[in-house]
């Protein structure tokens, strides 16, 4: 079925470990779209206008849709949404540690939609081919809204740049802020054993993992290509905004027709997924505080379908 294109869809026999895989990746998804809405959405009250606050208003509000859609793809694997959410709030299951840096200023909203955004569409892209059915059709949906923060974002940034220096000094700071979580964070460990790997006797935390994620389908690329694909787009489109990518090592390379890019530090990498960091616990404790505030909303859906369904 595979060789052949199809897709595979929730009635169709999966062997155990595609299942298992398809459903951590797609929790781990799900799971970083609705906690992705914290570090922008803590701006939504100190945005400078109207306008600004309108559409960072509905960018935080697609990435709960985005959430939502991951979980109706998950919830076809067999699994309650609940015991995914529960699974999230008490650290069973990951999202992208990206999201446990902070926003310090209003340019952190630009530089999140520009590089996060941006290296979530040409990481998830791909996936409107992945080869189970209903994630594919949910990527479909997100990666077109992704595409839209992106530019939004962009656009934000081009204001501060055509803004004062201050307002410049903020958009050039948050760049180098938000520039490695993505490079490092968005697009997951490397390809290949690092150094660091090899002298403490591991082979590279991503290497077997992707590896078999593409055998069946469900990655298309491994990490490492995505990642160099990231910084072709990033790099042009930082030079039209007038900023400077935090990398000395980038520079154009003739012979492989792509930017290098220098070393990525792998042993900080790890070291960031950690999730008793301060911020990784706010992060989680105040998802799971919205979840209690929300209760009565569920309690109000249950009770309504109940007596639509009696009627
Ligand atoms: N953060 O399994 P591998 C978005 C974990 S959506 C935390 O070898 P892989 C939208 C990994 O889970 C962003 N944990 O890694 C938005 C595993 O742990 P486990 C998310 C990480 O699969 C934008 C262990 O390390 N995108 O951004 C991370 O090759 C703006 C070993 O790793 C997707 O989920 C990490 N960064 O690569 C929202 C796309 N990296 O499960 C708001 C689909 C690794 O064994 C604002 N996912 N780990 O306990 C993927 O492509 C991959 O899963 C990666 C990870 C790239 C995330």
């Amino acid at each position: 079925m595979l060789a052949r294109g199809e897709s595979v869809e929730p009635r169709d026999w999966m062997p155990d470990g595609y299942r298992r895989m398809l459903l951590r990746q797609i929790a781990q998804h799900a799971h970083s779209e609705i906690i992705g809405m914290q570090p922008e959405g803590s701006w939504l009250t100190r945005a400078p206008s109207l306008y600004r606050k309108c559409v960072l208003l509905a960018k935080v509000q697609d990435e709960a849709g985005h959430g939502l859609y991951l979980y109706a793809a998950a919830e076809t694997l067999g699994v309650d949404r609940a015991e995914l959410l529960d699974a999230l709030h008490r650290g069973r299951q990951r999202y992208a540690a990206t999201f446990n840096h902070p926003a310090l200023t209003w340019a952190d909203t630009g530089a999140i939609a520009w590089l996060t955004d941006g290296a979530a569409v040409i990481n998830q892209a791909p996936l409107c081919r992945t080869s189970y059915g209903p994630y594919a059709r949910a990527m479909r949906r997100v990666c077109q809204e992704e595409a839209f923060h992106v530019r939004q974002g962009y656009d934000l940034l081009r204001a501060l740049c055509a803004g004062t220096s201050a307002q410049r000094a903020m958009a050039q700071d948050a760049v180098d802020r938000w520039w490695l979580p993505a490079v490092a964070l968005m697009f997951g460990p490397p390809d290949t054993a690092t150094p660091d790997d090899a002298g403490a006797g591991r082979t590279a935390v991503g290497t077997a993992v992707s590896r078999q994620a593409i055998a069946w389908g469900i990655k298309r690329h491994t990490n490492d290509e995505l990642r160099q694909r990231f910084v072709d787009h990033c790099v042009p489109q930082a030079e039209r905004l007038g900023l400077t990518l935090p990398d000395p090592g980038i520079r154009w390379n003739e012979e492989r027709g792509h930017y290098d890019f220098g070393p990525i530090d792998w042993a900080a990498y790890r070291d960031s997924l950690r999730d008793d960091t301060p911020l990784a616990r706010q992060r989680v404790a105040h998802r799971v505080g919205a979840h209690e505030d929300g209760a009565w909303v569920r309690e109000a859906a249950v009770a309504y379908a109940a007596r639509e369904e009696a009627r």
